[in-house]
């Protein structure tokens, strides 16, 4: 309806540089929010719900509930794994990995307007995802992570070279917190992709604006 689609023009165009990845894992439901909303507060740039134990059912619930947090702040909601459920609630688009959809059938059926991201780890990897459609590519692990179990890491020369070959935004994943994110520094990254540091922060809010203000004194930003 009307007032909806008007709210929906608001959401502001892609801006990857503090992009927050939700886990919902040992939180409550209204925890989970809770921290999710005070991540929005703390000027997160870029939401991912990524919800691996859900069933459909249950994903595109709490992904509504995401979407609603979100729009206020005019961040755009991304997916990860299932064009379905973005479809479903009208996400601002899915992020795909080397095993899910491929990105040229994404981009065909969301159409030139909605956000799709992919994982790539190596400069073939990004070269064919940026040639299929991908707006943006994620680049990790960096660090190890216990978010993701089965990742393998990149290096940040890796990092720099898939800058270089892609022209789009090129996000670094894995293990990044504000105190080490210093690697970053001159790779040519357009933002940073966290999970843990801010989902399992203290304070959430804080631990978004404590990246935010570190990477900007690297330079990263
Ligand atoms: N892809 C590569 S590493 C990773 C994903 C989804 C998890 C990053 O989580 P964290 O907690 O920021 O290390
Ligand atoms: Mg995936």
């Amino acid at each position: 309806n009307d007032i909806w689609s008007g709210m929906r023009s608001e959401i502001k165009k892609l801006d990857t540089s503090l992009y927050f990845i939700t886990d919902s894992t040992g939180f409550s439901e209204e925890e989970f929010l809770r921290r999710t909303q005070a991540a929005l507060q703390g000027g997160v740039t870029l939401l991912q719900i990524r919800e691996k134990n859900r069933t459909t059912r249950e994903y595109m619930s709490l992904a509504e509930k995401v979407h609603a947090l979100a729009l206020p702040y005019g961040v755009p909601l991304l997916i990860d794994d299932r064009l379905d459920v973005a479809m479903a609630i009208d996400a601002e688009g899915v992020h795909l990995g080397q095993s899910d959809l491929p990105i040229a059938i994404a981009r065909r059926i969301l159409g030139p307007d909605k956000i799709v991201g992919a994982t790539a780890k190596t400069v073939p990897q990004a070269l064919e995802a940026y040639e299929q459609g991908a707006d943006y590519l994620g680049v990790g692990a960096i660090y190890p992570t216990t978010t993701k179990v089965k990742t393998v890491l990149t290096s940040t020369d890796t990092l720099r070279d898939i800058c270089k070959a892609v022209p789009i935004a090129v996000n670094a994943i894995g293990g990044l917190n504000r105190d080490n994110i210093d690697v970053l520094q001159g790779t040519g990254i357009a933002g940073i992709c966290v999970v843990s540091a801010i989902m399992k922060a203290a304070d959430p809010r804080q631990a978004a604006l404590d990246l935010r203000a570190r990477a900007e004194q690297l330079h990263i930003l």
